[in-house]
């Protein structure tokens, strides 16, 4: 199957996937971004079942496209999730933090696309030869649990080790982003800071106005102790987080000042003491847009970047 038939296959006009981001992307984000032409997905991180449950229904009025579901396979609730979704005819599933491998073969069965999140070579060749049917490459750059090489060289490795469609995430902002990811051999991006500054996101209106204000030092990967690093932006938790581990705190105490505090921050507006997660592309985006703008806006961008190369002769016509 050659790259454009992936994306059409699941009725796409760009080949963009929305970040599963969660306590975020609920069916406002997820229906908006499939209508614009993308793929947009529901997250199921930290959720509770019938609520995820319920934005899938909600979903289904809002858009006719296809759109997927997100499971963040720590989640207490990833299995009822993985049996929720083949119970609610999705046609995607994206995962991250960890290795589906157990569920592939039931979404295989109920003809689920299936696109693993992998932050390393190993984990595509292993999700590869399970039998997802892509992978997304995300980098270090991106928000919220991540691993620890960059976008710029974990794509060519992946794309260069796998022969599945490799869609590239982690520091995707603009149309130049998608033209690089493009130069390194990628078949698709996946976005998601951009997307948390888009009008039908439905985050607190403090955590937007940060992400816009945010400078491009401005985040910083807390909780490597725990095993779950996690990109956010700097605040009164972060340095409280990195105080207490200076000071040898024990991974319950870090744990515990974590917990709950993605929700306080997007739900409740507390960007002081909640968990801001956002890429280190936040530096980039300066103004609310609603998806479809920000998904032609950005694809009108690369296709310009793409013509500005052949125009100079480094690419041919
Ligand atoms: O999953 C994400 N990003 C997330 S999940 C999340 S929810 C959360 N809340 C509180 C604390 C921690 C998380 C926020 N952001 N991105 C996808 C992703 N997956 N990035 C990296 C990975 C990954 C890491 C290791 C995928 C597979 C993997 O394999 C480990 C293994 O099992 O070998």
């Amino acid at each position: 199957m050659n790259n454009f038939s992936f994306f059409h296959n699941l009725g796409m006009k760009y080949p963009i996937i929305q970040g599963g981001m969660a306590w975020v992307s609920d069916s406002s984000l997820a229906a908006a971004v499939s209508n614009a032409g993308g793929l947009g997905l529901i997250a199921a991180a930290n959720t509770p079942t019938h609520i995820v449950k319920e934005e899938i229904r909600k979903a289904k009025l809002l858009t006719d496209k296809t759109f997927g579901v997100n499971i963040m396979l720590m989640s207490e609730n990833a299995e009822e999730i993985a049996q929720l979704v083949c119970d609610e005819q999705i046609k995607v599933i994206t995962t991250g933090a960890g290795s589906p491998g157990k569920y592939l073969k039931m979404w295989k069965e109920y003809g689920i696309t299936v696109i693993p999140v992998v932050a390393s070579v190993a984990m595509a060749k292993r999700m590869a030869k399970e039998g997802a049917d892509a992978v997304i490459a995300e980098g270090g750059e991106a928000g919220g649990h991540v691993g620890e090489i960059t976008t710029m060289v974990l794509l060519p490795q992946v794309i260069d080790a796998v022969d599945i469609p490799v869609i590239a995430a982690g520091g995707i902002g603009d149309g130049r982003g998608i033209a690089a990811a493009f130069m390194l051999g990628a078949s698709g991006v996946q976005v998601g800071t951009r997307f948390l500054v888009s009008k039908e996101c439905t985050i607190h209106q403090n955590y937007k106005d940060k992400v816009i204000k945010a400078r491009d030092i401005d985040s910083v990967v807390t909780g490597r102790p725990t095993g779950h690093p996690v990109r956010v932006l700097k605040n009164r938790l972060t340095r409280q987080y990195s105080e207490l581990e200076k000071a040898g705190a024990s991974l319950e105490q870090l744990e515990a000042l974590g917990s709950g505090a993605l929700r306080k921050a997007a739900r409740d507006g507390d960007i002081d003491n909640g968990s801001v997660m956002a890429g280190q592309i936040a530096g980039l985006i300066k103004k609310e847009q609603t998806c479809q703008e920000i998904i032609e806006e950005m694809f009108a961008q690369s296709q310009e970047r793409m013509n500005a190369l052949k125009s100079i002769g480094i690419i041919n016509e």
